[in-house]
């Protein structure tokens, strides 16, 4: 018994090697889990579920594949592919989850989440998401022609890359009392995340007791992969 957790893969045409990293992992690794839950950023950015390009219907199949095997596959929209959406879902065999969502791990509750709500230091970028999730400005976006939507996202892209390099590192991490808060929340004592792509497990101190989160690590110089069993949860690398 085996349930997988990835995120910040942030694959695009650019990077070949990771691509390949995904698709090895997604043909020989992933159909011998049960469950496969992706927390957010598999693209580098999803423009929406019109965007039918080779590169696209690549990844797709490779989770049509997957779930008419019988692995349950998850997903949790990130920054960059937050207007990944039903269809997308329905032609991949995938489950859209909500931005926080509970589940059941091995008879642990544990609250699974992208992870970019949990930096509210970082306020320029809470401003920022709070605009584009506002669904007139989605639905208006998507009535946009695909080439035009790409202009203006490399456009905003080059715009936000430059704001993001004169950012403290420490505000682009999560704020600790966020973390207790979404953990009390929802009652419970351990939570999976990625975005900040530091890999790493920590203890928070809740009035539940002692919580445990894990935060994912990025695919960018190696694949990463949360493997959990009954016995234990370990976070394990992949060569590109
Ligand atoms: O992903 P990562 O780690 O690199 O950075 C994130 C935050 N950055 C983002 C930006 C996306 O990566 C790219 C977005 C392209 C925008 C396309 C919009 C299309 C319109 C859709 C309309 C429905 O998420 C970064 C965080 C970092 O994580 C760590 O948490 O700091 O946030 C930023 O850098 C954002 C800036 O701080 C704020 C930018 C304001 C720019 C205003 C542009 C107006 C947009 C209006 C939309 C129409
Ligand atoms: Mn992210």
């Amino acid at each position: 018994m085996t349930t997988l957790f990835i995120a910040d893969l942030h694959l695009s045409p650019l990077r070949p090697d990771i691509t390949q990293c995904f698709l090895r992992f997604m043909a020989e690794e992933a159909p011998n889990a049960d469950k496969l839950y992706v927390l957010g950023d598999l693209f580098e950015f999803w423009i929406g579920d019109d965007d039918d390009s080779p590169f696209n219907s690549q990844i797709k199949r490779a989770f049509q594949q997957l779930t008419q095997q019988g692995v349950e596959c998850f997903f949790i929209q990130g920054n960059r592919d937050f207007l990944l959406g039903q269809r997308f879902c329905k032609e991949t065999g995938i489950t859209l989850l909500p931005d926080v969502h509970v589940i059941d791990l091995y008879g642990v509750k544990t609250v699974i989440l992208h992870g970019d709500t949990l930096c509210t230091r970082d306020e320029k970028y809470q401003e920022f998401r709070k605009t584009v999730h506002q669904p007139w400005l989605q639905t208006l976006f998507h009535w946009i022609p695909l080439f035009i939507r790409k202009k203006i996202v490399a456009n905003i892209q080059a715009k936000i890359k430059r704001q993001k390099h004169a950012k403290q590192m420490d505000i682009m991490d999560v704020t600790p009392e966020e973390v207790v808060k979404v953990l009390e929340i929802n009652h419970v004592t351990n939570m999976i995340h990625g975005h900040t792509h530091r890999p790493n497990t920590h203890t928070h101190h809740t009035s539940l007791g002692n919580a445990t989160r894990t935060v994912l690590g990025d695919w960018y110089t190696q694949g990463s992969v949360l493997v959990c069993t009954p016995e234990k949860c370990e976070l394990q690398q992949r060569s590109l």
